[in-house]
């Protein structure tokens, strides 16, 4: 056993909200993606077999802000923590922020915008780091299409994300609405006796379980949190 490092496990569950002040957009806040964008037109299974272009432009513009991108002080207080408790993310996010950050368990329920699969199928990832294509085949001479899953799609990664939920001795969600099934439901599978933690500017209705709310941003609020974890092991 590692003596530096706490046995107990801690899961993120993350949403756009960490990855804000990198600059990347949230969807449901004012001027949130989906008040530009109609999300039945370029976030769903059906918009694909509609317009497949929109929707591929769709997601091309948002790979190229990722790209741009940076992991801010959230991100990198999440890799931190790492270093002393068993750390696993669970996050929305199609961004690769907190894998860019150091984070080494990271679990994307809803895909990641940097790599590609077969319209066939999501078992061959391919890494893209630019535009996609209508033409664009992968190896099997199927359409390359982004690895994210739209609404309407199920969510691959489900069970994984229960299993390890189920582990949990503290909880942290971070910058989400909690409004996407099945993801928001999640929560639920941790143990009761879990300490659970909520991150955001905004209170969310979790009354029905017992969340200490760090009411502010992912920046200012994580940092302070990821401390007092870690003083709290150290002094335990
Ligand atoms: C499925 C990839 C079945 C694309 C995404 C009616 C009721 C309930 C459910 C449904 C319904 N009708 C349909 C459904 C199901 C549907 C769903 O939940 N719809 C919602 C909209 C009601 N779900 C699905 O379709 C899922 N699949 O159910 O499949 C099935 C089964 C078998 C066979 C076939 C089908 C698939 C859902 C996955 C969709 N894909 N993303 C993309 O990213 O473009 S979901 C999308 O929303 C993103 O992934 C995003 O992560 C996710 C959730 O959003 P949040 O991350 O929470 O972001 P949001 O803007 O909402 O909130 C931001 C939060 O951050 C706020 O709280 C804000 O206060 C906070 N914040 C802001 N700034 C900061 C901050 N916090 C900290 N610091 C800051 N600076």
């Amino acid at each position: 056993m590692n003596v530096n490092k706490s046995e107990k496990k801690i899961v993120i569950l993350s949403g756009a909200g960490i990855s804000a002040e990198s600059g990347l957009g949230t969807f449901r806040d004012t001027d949130g993606l989906w008040e530009k964008y109609d999300l039945n037109e370029v976030a769903t299974i059906d918009a694909w077999h509609r317009n497949s272009e929109l929707v591929l432009s769709f997601y091309d513009a948002r790979r190229t802000q990722v790209l741009a991108s940076e992991p801010n002080k959230a991100h990198y207080a999440l890799a931190e923590l790492e270093k002393h408790f068993n750390v696993e993310i669970i996050t929305q996010n199609i961004d690769d922020l907190h894998e860019r950050s150091g984070s080494k368990n990271v679990l994307h329920l809803h895909g990641e915008i940097l790599k590609g699969r077969s319209v066939l199928n999501d078992i061959h990832l391919y890494p893209i780091n630019g535009d996609i294509k209508m033409g664009d085949l992968t190896p099997d001479g199927h359409q390359m299409r982004p690895h994210i899953v739209w609404f309407g799609e199920a969510v691959p990664r489900m069970l994984d994300a229960e299993e390890i939920m189920s582990h949990c001795d503290i909880l942290i969600v971070v910058g989400t609405s909690l409004n996407v099934y099945p993801a928001a439901g999640l929560r639920y599978a941790c143990p009761d006796n879990s300490v659970k933690f909520l991150v955001d500017p905004n209170n969310l209705p979790l009354g029905d379980q017992q969340f200490e709310h760090f009411q502010g941003t992912a920046t200012e609020k994580i940092p302070l949190l990821v401390d007092k974890l870690i003083q709290e092991f150290k002094n335990a």
